[in-house]
């Protein structure tokens, strides 16, 4: 995702744009464009104090990209309204028709300490990441609510496969044939490998709970000195009216031959508990049979999920 400065960019961009296949990559489906470029991620060269803000597509990636920079810029907003997200924080593995940058090519040249976004399951990742000991916050978020919002992400993303009727959809996020792969595999994987590597696990559902809670988390981990007014100012900012309203946080600058806003906007609810306006009781319970069955043996538990 990027930004389009100018109008022959997006000219150009306009004849190339499309809903992209998905392609087994190691086994996991990646847009077309990803797969194609797989080898210079792949070999992506990690630095020693890179920061991977980890997450499944609409875990929550943007609001803690948000908290994270307003974390290293002391809580200035203005600062953090320098660029828009996606300039600040770049998507490692995002790649997009020329002439838009990829997140490989916007990364390799920005000077350190570097902070990115990825979706990549954690057997994706760089394993440059892992020998170079780098941080990495990770977010879940519920599976049904996660399911949501991806479906409506999916219907206004116009770069992403369509994500077709609701419940098809349900069935394709239930046997992991979405882009980046099964929720459940990613979510249990950060968790079980949070014990081996630097790896900060967060829930969304306690950001909801106790937002000025979890950005003390993220600010020890960092280990960034903050003072509580700070915190507290962070907390507001990243709130999800003050996001919504803010042209750097809420993904305005895409323009909308990409993100079709006519569908659903980015910042859509933002609540927990949402998927009870969609699933229907059989929805539900075909659900969640298949959900314990994904989930038996871990550790790993999610609030109001069942
Ligand atoms: S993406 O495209 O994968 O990077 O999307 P991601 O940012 O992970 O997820 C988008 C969802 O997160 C919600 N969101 C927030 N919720 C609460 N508070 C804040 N501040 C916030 N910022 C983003 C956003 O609204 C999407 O969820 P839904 O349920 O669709 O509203």
């Amino acid at each position: 995702m990027a930004t389009c400065k100018n109008s022959e960019n997006l000219l150009q961009l306009k004849e190339v744009l499309r809903r992209f296949p998905l392609v087994p990559v190691h086994g996991i489906p990646l847009m077309e464009p990803i797969a194609q470029q797989w080898a210079r991620i792949e070999n992506f060269e990690a630095r020693p104090d890179d920061l991977i803000i980890s997450t499944y597509p609409k875990g929550g990636t943007t609001w803690m990209q948000e908290i994270v920079d307003l974390i290293l810029v002391g809580g200035d907003t203005e600062k953090a309204r320098r660029a828009p997200t996606q300039v600040r924080i770049p998507f490692l593995e995002i790649c997009v028709p020329p002439p838009l940058p990829s997140g490989v090519d916007k990364l390799v040249n920005a000077p350190s300490p570097r902070v990115m976004k990825t979706h990549l399951p954690f057997q994706l990742l760089p394993k440059s990441f892992l020998e170079k000991n780098c941080k990495i916050i990770y977010v879940a978020r519920n599976a049904k609510d996660n399911l949501v919002s991806y479906f409506f992400f999916d219907q206004m993303h116009l770069m992403q496969p369509d994500p077709g009727p609701w419940d098809g959809y349900v069935k394709k996020f239930m046997s992991g044939t979405v882009p980046w792969g099964s929720w459940y595999d990613h979510v249990r994987r950060y968790w079980d490998e949070r014990e081996n590597h630097r790896i900060l696990y967060l829930f969304y559902e306690d950001m909801k709970e106790d937002l000025a809670r979890e950005i003390r988390r993220v600010k020890d981990f960092l280990e960034v000195d903050l003072p509580e007014d700070i915190i507290q100012k962070i907390a507001h900012h990243t709130s999800f009216q003050v996001m919504k309203d803010n042209p750097m946080a809420n993904y305005d600058s895409v323009p909308s031959i990409i993100f079709d806003r006519t569908k659903s906007s980015f910042m859509r609810k933002g609540e927990v508990g949402d998927w009870k306006n969609y699933f229907t009781v059989a929805q539900k319970e075909a659900f969640d049979a298949d959900y314990l069955l994904k989930m038996e043996g871990t550790t790993l538990h999610f609030r109001d999920v069942l």
